[in-house]
């Protein structure tokens, strides 16, 4: 398709490549079973790439806007885990924006889909990635026959350096994403097996808010605590109530022990 011969990338905003592939190399031009798209690698900007969609195939139809015009698709990987926002801010026609789990043929898992942002006619995503992560871009036309050139834009809010690998208890995911700047875990769902660290637990389950606990195996009268079975009638001092105290079916009454 010509179009993709003649996109202009501009990367990392200084350096500007013209893609001016005249062979029909398939895997050059990224086009695969008929679907197609261009390698947009993770570079970035505004624009990272611009072009005119008139005269290109409709081969995909986004998940937000009744469309029937033609579109062109791109494949991105996140250089980094974080927020991207993805537009088509400048472009001169009504562009309908999809981003998709990258798939050779369209059919991916919806990140997300705008029509209208920001009081334009243009669209706008913002879509929290994962550092790695391969996805397609499609910038389509609302209606039929919508076309016209565009702008590609594409921003990060904010990264997350070290990814998003570092849950912060044993009820969380292990996998994060990354919102401007601050990594963002889910819960495991309750019932979830984990680890509470108290050897006097077991059957220990996540509780779906992100808490682990299991059933006490310490006798009647004694509580389970880090420092293993405990007598609830006094904590011991530094257990429970601070050095010293009492810790009386659970409270702490203030009252001076001495071990
Ligand atoms: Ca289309
Ligand atoms: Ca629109």
């Amino acid at each position: 398709m010509d179009w993709k011969m003649t996109a202009r990338v501009a990367m990392i905003g200084m350096m500007h490549l013209i893609m001016s592939c005249d062979v029909s190399s398939s895997e050059e031009l990224g086009v695969i079973q008929s679907e197609s798209w261009v390698e947009l690698g993770s570079a970035m900007g505004s624009p990272v790439v611009q072009g005119n969609t008139c005269g290109a195939a409709n081969e995909t139809t986004p998940t937000c806007a009744s469309s029937s015009s033609p579109d062109h698709s791109f494949r991105w990987t996140a250089p980094t885990t974080a927020s991207y926002t993805i537009t088509t801010f400048g472009s001169s026609f009504d562009t309908v924006l999809q981003l998709r789990q990258f798939t050779t043929n369209h059919s991916g898992a919806s990140l997300g889909c705008n029509d209208d942002s920001g009081g334009t006619l243009q669209s706008s995503v913002t879509a929290n990635l994962s550092a790695g992560q391969v996805i397609e871009i499609t910038i389509d036309g609302y209606g039929s026959g919508k076309c016209g050139s565009y702008k590609l834009n594409i921003t990060s809010s904010g990264s997350c350096p070290g990814g998003c690998n570092s849950p912060p208890g044993p009820c969380y995911n292990s996998t994060g994403t990354c919102s401007n700047g601050t990594c963002v875990y889910s819960y495991k769902p309750a019932g979830s097996s984990c680890t509470d660290g108290l050897s006097c637990t077991s059957g220990d389950q996540c509780n779906g808010s992100g808490s682990c606990s299991g059933s006490s195996t310490c006798g009647e009268g004694y509580n389970c605590t880090s420092q293993g079975c405990t007598k609830n009638y006094s904590c011991y001092g530094y257990l429970d109530c601070g050095p010293w105290n009492c810790c009386v079916q659970g409270t702490c009454d203030n009252c001076q022990i001495w071990l």
